[in-house]
């Protein structure tokens, strides 16, 4: 899965080649590259010359000085936490509990750890191929709920909150969202199934009516995303290295953060985009 593009400068890449540097995305799912040397304001740039950026929703995830830089650490600068620690560590795609998600994900590593590096990938377009037929059958015409609240991040200011209090703000702020469980990419026209273990919360049927959740987890099952080890067939394991910059279809690829069995200091910018086209074919937004 994906490919690597040396020598690409982003401070005189023309109109064709950001253009370009999308189709590459859309088709082969992700892009490295290679030897970049952005600072965060260049980083957003980037973003810019793609689409229309998305800053994270929460302040505590953004860069001080670049809001639309969401910043992922466990590096504190002179003593202080900055962004949030240990995100992104279950099956997601981002912004998947939200009415608009974005399609294109960049991510930047700033601090790269020795041991454990990289990040894990599921093609859902393919997983949706493998399914066994009667399991296509059962989600035809299904949707699936999401919502943020089992990996939202308990903020300094909810120390001493009743845990309701938060649950209530979140379903206030970020309520639970439908999506078809199988979308269309606009882009290529796959079929994709757009649903995770850790934002996917249950199915409707095509009346509206919820689903058990057995469907849900044979689904998950299948896709690999119930695979603790991460060693199913499925599941992709992308390193990267000094200098690397990702960009990855974030309507076919879901994503998880590689466990860290001794926490060793790590650190990431990430630059979120609306390309040139609609979420999926046919979404109210
Ligand atoms: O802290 C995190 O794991 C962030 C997550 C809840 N949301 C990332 C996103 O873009 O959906
Ligand atoms: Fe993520």
């Amino acid at each position: 899965m994906g490919v690597t593009v040396t020598g690409f400068d982003a401070a005189t890449a023309s109109h064709e080649d950001f253009q370009e540097l999308k189709k590459l995305v859309h088709t082969e799912k992700i892009v490295v590259l290679k030897g970049q040397r952005l600072s965060p304001a260049a980083f957003a740039d980037l973003g810019r010359a793609l689409g229309t950026v998305e800053t994270y929703y929460q302040a505590m995830y953004q860069h001080h000085e670049v809001p639309e830089v969401f910043v992922s650490s466990n590096v504190p600068k002179e003593g202080k936490q900055v962004g949030v620690p240990k995100t992104g560590k279950f099956w997601h795609a981002d912004y998947e509990f939200m009415p608009n998600p974005f399609g294109l994900t960049l991510i930047y590593p700033q601090v790269i750890p020795k041991g454990n590096r990289g990040t894990y990938f599921i093609d859902m377009a393919k997983a949706y191929e493998k399914l066994p037929q009667e399991l296509k059958d059962a989600v035809e015409g299904t949707s699936t709920r999401h919502s943020v609240k089992r990996y939202f991040k308990i903020r300094p200011s909810d120390v001493y909150r009743p845990i309701s209090e938060v649950f209530a703000e979140i379903e206030e702020e970020t309520p639970t969202v439908t999506h078809p469980t199988v979308i269309t990419h606009p882009v290529t026209g796959e079929r994709i199934l757009y649903l995770s273990e850790g934002f996917g919360i249950d199915m409707l049927d095509a009346d509206g009516n919820v689903i058990g959740d057995e469907l849900l987890n044979r689904v998950l099952e299948a896709t690999g995303q119930l695979d603790e080890t991460c060693g199913h067939e499925n599941i992709h394991l992308q390193s990267f290295e000094e200098g690397d910059l990702l960009v990855w279809d974030n309507r076919t690829l879901i994503h998880r953060a590689l466990h860290t069995t001794r926490p060793e200091p790590t650190e990431s910018f990430r630059v979120t985009v609306h390309d040139d086209h609609p979420f999926y074919e046919g979404i109210a937004a």
